[in-house]
């Protein structure tokens, strides 16, 4: 991926006010994906002579964003998500072990580097260990190490996420896993709970997988499996999460939908399933239970509870079919 060449950063006195995100790097900070192989990080100093000399960071081909406090480098964590932080030990509002233990508390993970005019000598370095930063640096004498530590610790980062994310995925499908689906629902009741935003969840299973696994062999079995997996992967939008939570049993998490919606996308689900052929096997067909938060649960495990009830319906009543749970309240009745 080639990442657009970006103005050196300049970094005057004027530039360096309390509070103000510095965008060194306008791409890195609007395009996340751009800057993902280049490596982004964020740098946090009130002192432009230093500011300056990092600026070899930028150089170096990293996509730099640039902060003057500690409160600034708190948003800017959550807004560029950097691999590495590169932060200034002598900030004027707050000192380094403090600072360390924000950036840590902020974002679990992250690798921290200080550098700054004082003495990089062995009881600083180890305070600095101590204090949970992975080093420390004294500039400019020793900026070539600290731009070979970050570049060491960027690709440690890069791998950490990437086997994150693999461990998210399932290998069947590319589908989320469990649990990673858990972790999703946790969050979309979290922000029921919070914000009142709706959300709905389809449990889907395939309609009689043993028979086609008996008939046509294991192969063509997991052939069903990724077919309805690469349906749910067309249905659902970028804060939805489908997800393969097992053997031949999937889940959609619609974030947002409510009641009507998600039958709805259930329906199309269904028909986008059984309206095309999977390869030596022929049509298959999936049930599928609808369930929405606030409507029939709000908790967690009741909304899985209620969709897993509306799944065993839709069996029961012959398969190839969508079922929504009964409301939670028995005086409102079902919008459908
Ligand atoms: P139903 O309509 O009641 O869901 O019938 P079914 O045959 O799909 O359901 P059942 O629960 O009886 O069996 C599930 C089958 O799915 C049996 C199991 O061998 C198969 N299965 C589970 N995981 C996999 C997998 O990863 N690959 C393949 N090929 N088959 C799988
Ligand atoms: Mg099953
Ligand atoms: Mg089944």
């Amino acid at each position: 991926m080639t990442v657009p060449v970006t103005p050196p950063y300049n970094c005057s006195p004027k530039n360096l006010s309390d509070n103000e995100t510095h965008e060194r790097n306008r791409a890195g900070d609007c395009d996340l994906m751009n800057s993902r192989e280049q490596g982004r990080v964020l740098v946090v100093t009130d002192e432009p002579l230093r500011a300056a000399s990092l600026n070899a960071l930028e150089r170096a081909g990293f996509a730099v964003v640039g902060v003057a406090s500690g409160a600034a480098a708190l948003v800017a964590l959550r807004k560029s998500r950097p691999h590495v932080v590169v932060a200034d030990a002598s900030l004027q509002k707050i000192n380094a072990e403090e600072l360390t233990r924000l950036v840590v508390r902020a974002q679990e993970g992250v690798p921290l580097i200080l550098f700054g005019d004082v003495e990089a000598t062995i009881e600083r370095r180890e305070a600095t260990l101590n204090a949970g930063a992975f080093d420390y640096f004294q500039l400019p004498a020793e900026l070539p190490l600290l731009l070979t530590r970050t570049a060491q610790l960027v690709k440690l980062k890069q791998e950490m996420d990437r086997l994150r994310a693999e461990a998210d995925r399932d290998y069947l499908t590319g589908l989320a896993n469990r649990r990673r689906f858990r972790t999703a629902l946790g969050g979309e009741l979290e922000r029921w709970r919070r914000y009142k935003v709706a959300c709905s969840l389809l449990l889907v299973d395939i309609d009689f997988l043993k028979h086609v696994n008996d008939t046509h062999g294991h192969s063509a079995g997991d052939a069903c499996i990724r077919h309805v997996a690469s349906a749910l992967r067309e249905l659902s939008r970028d804060n939805d999460t489908a997800a393969r939570l097992g053997g031949e049993e999937f889940a959609l998490l619609l974030a947002g939908a409510t009641e009507r919606s998600a039958f709805a996308a259930a329906e199309r689900l269904r028909e986008a399933v059984s309206s095309h052929e999977v390869e030596n096997v022929g049509f298959i067909t999936i049930s599928i239970g609808v369930a929405t938060c606030p409507a029939q649960a709000n908790t967690e495990r009741s909304l899985y509870a209620a969709s897993d009830a509306a799944l065993y319906r839709a069996k029961g009543e012959g398969r190839n079919r969508s079922s929504l749970a009964p409301s939670l309240n028995p005086t409102t009745p079902s919008v459908l």
